[in-house]
């Protein structure tokens, strides 16, 4: 595959000067105020306030309350010397109840965050959809209905008709995998339903809505911005003789069900197969292919872990270590027989392995499939347990994490891969979804109790790579 140490624990190497290096955040994982300035309720809002949901029974009610230290930290950004600053838009707050009325104190605040990274030289990357899906769409069935689609299309028309003079890259979607499987198909992620059929519905709706959504972004906005998706495609591992069998099916229900509609143009005929008993997949109307499957300019792709499969033999105890909180529904409607497979360490604190060569591999995989696409990882980072020493927090392994990661990223390119940018998750600690407060990715640490922020020693080798395009020692 590739030649270098196997461990990916470069330094020195250098990257292209046009090659951009920035940082990733959410709507609801950062910026509390979940109840001001006319924002409306969120699936998410819900979800954290229902008892057990969240392990440590944590909410996004105030999380890093970016919402009102917004001028520290664009400040902050522009300390670690930050190119490009991937963020998403909340809904609820543009349209509070998802359809009709606009609330202008929304627009504001991200009109203030745009100008305010422009005005620091940092790239405004905008992400329409990062899962905090108005409460009264959902109370209408959510991702499920199609029309939540036609409501994400009124929704993309007000806000890029807002910022569409000064936003750069936009994103539609981030990690429909997860707003579908893990909101409809496991119930881990809000609105916390389980049903294999509705999950597969809420794919198709959310394919649906990135098309509607690119189609009106392309009527109103004035600047010349670049469009795309951002999706968290599986490196997958297949583990002894059915490991190719099981590969296939988890690549179809994770990876193709989304590149097959958005980027070939249809649905891969085996996961429609793999689900036939579960959905004749008659919510897919005639002209809605055409719809999905537009040009975009660059593909943005998230990356943690691997993933190991085989199909169950039937005998030995079942395992599902596929890395995501254990609920009661299936997150891989279809595809029953699959097993995730323990794989080997090192872990993160989420206990997902660390793999920069599944990293290397899954860029070299997209690109071979998609040769004239440009890709940009929009989020790749780690979750360890910090500790704050004098003020300080060393956190080596997730230096270390980086740099392999860095390492994997630099040599997609040198095998040819066209990668134009890398953004770490996350700037920030923050709410981490149903583990809440519990994990920690930021390069930068947040304090819950003062909400003090302090640049990490990870946040300070990045900023150096930043600055240089070298991979520090
Ligand atoms: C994701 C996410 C982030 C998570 C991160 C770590 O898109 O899954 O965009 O919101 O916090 O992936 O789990």
């Amino acid at each position: 595959m590739s030649s270098g140490n196997a461990d990916y624990r470069d330094s020195g190497l250098v990257f292209p000067e046009d090659f951009v290096f920035g940082a990733a955040t959410a709507s609801y994982q950062i910026e509390g105020a979940w109840n001001e300035d006319g924002r409306g309720v969120s699936i998410w809002d819900t979800f954290s306030h229902t008892p057990g949901r969240i392990s440590d029974g944590a909410n996004g009610d105030v999380t890093d309350d970016h919402y009102h230290r917004l001028e520290e930290d664009l400040d902050l950004m522009k300390r670690l010397g930050l190119q490009a600053y991937r963020f998403s838009i909340s809904w609820p707050r543009i349209v509070p109840t998802g359809s009709g009325e606009v609330n202008q104190a929304g627009i504001d605040f991200y009109s203030r965050l745009v100008d305010g990274l422009i005005t620091r030289g940092i790239t405004p990357i905008a992400t329409l959809y990062h899962w905090d899906l108005p409460q009264p769409l959902e109370d209408k069935g959510g991702w499920v209905n199609r029309e939540t689609a036609y409501r994400f299309e009124e929704y993309t028309r007000v806000i890029g008709a807002a910022l569409g003079d000064r936003v750069q890259i936009w994103t539609t979607l981030n990690e429909p995998w997860c707003s579908a499987y893990l909101g409809y198909g496991s119930g881990a992620h809000a609105p916390g339903r389980t049903d294999g059929a509705d999950a597969l519905a809420a794919v198709h709706h959310l394919n649906l809505a990135h098309g509607l959504g690119l189609s009106a972004l392309r009527a109103v906005v004035s600047n010349d911005p670049q469009y795309s998706v951002t999706l968290n495609l599986h490196a997958l591992r297949g583990v002894g003789e059915t490991g190719a069998e099981a590969v296939r099916q988890i690549d179809a229900l994770g990876n193709r069900a989304f590149t097959g509609p958005m980027l070939h143009g249809a649905y891969p005929q085996d996961l429609l197969d793999d689900t036939a008993s579960i959905t004749d997949w008659g919510f897919v109307q005639e002209g809605d292919l055409e719809i999905i499957h537009q040009p975009i300019d660059v593909l943005g792709i998230n990356y943690y872990s691997t993933n190991a499969v085989r199909i169950w033999d039937g005998v030995s105890e079942r395992v599902s270590a596929d890395g995501h909180k254990p609920s009661a529904g299936s997150a891989w409607p279809g595809a029953d027989r699959v097993e995730f497979v323990q794989q080997d360490g090192p872990y993160t604190e989420m206990g997902w392995n660390i793999a920069p060569d599944g990293f290397e591999q899954l860029l070299r995989d997209v690109h071979a499939e998609f040769p004239d696409l440009p890709l940009m990882i929009t989020e790749n980072g780690a979750a360890f347990a910090d500790v704050v020493t004098d003020g300080a927090v060393h956190d080596p392994e997730r230096t270390d994490y980086l740099r392999r990661h860095l390492t994997a990223v630099h040599r997609a390119m040198e095998g040819g891969v066209d990668l134009r940018g890398y953004m770490v998750w996350s700037l920030m600690d923050n709410f981490e979804w149903a583990y809440g407060f519990s994990k920690r990715f930021g390069v930068v640490r947040v304090d819950y109790d003062t909400l003090v922020r302090t640049v990490k020693d990870s946040g300070l080798w990045y900023s150096e790579l930043v600055r240089t395009h070298v991979i520090p020692e």
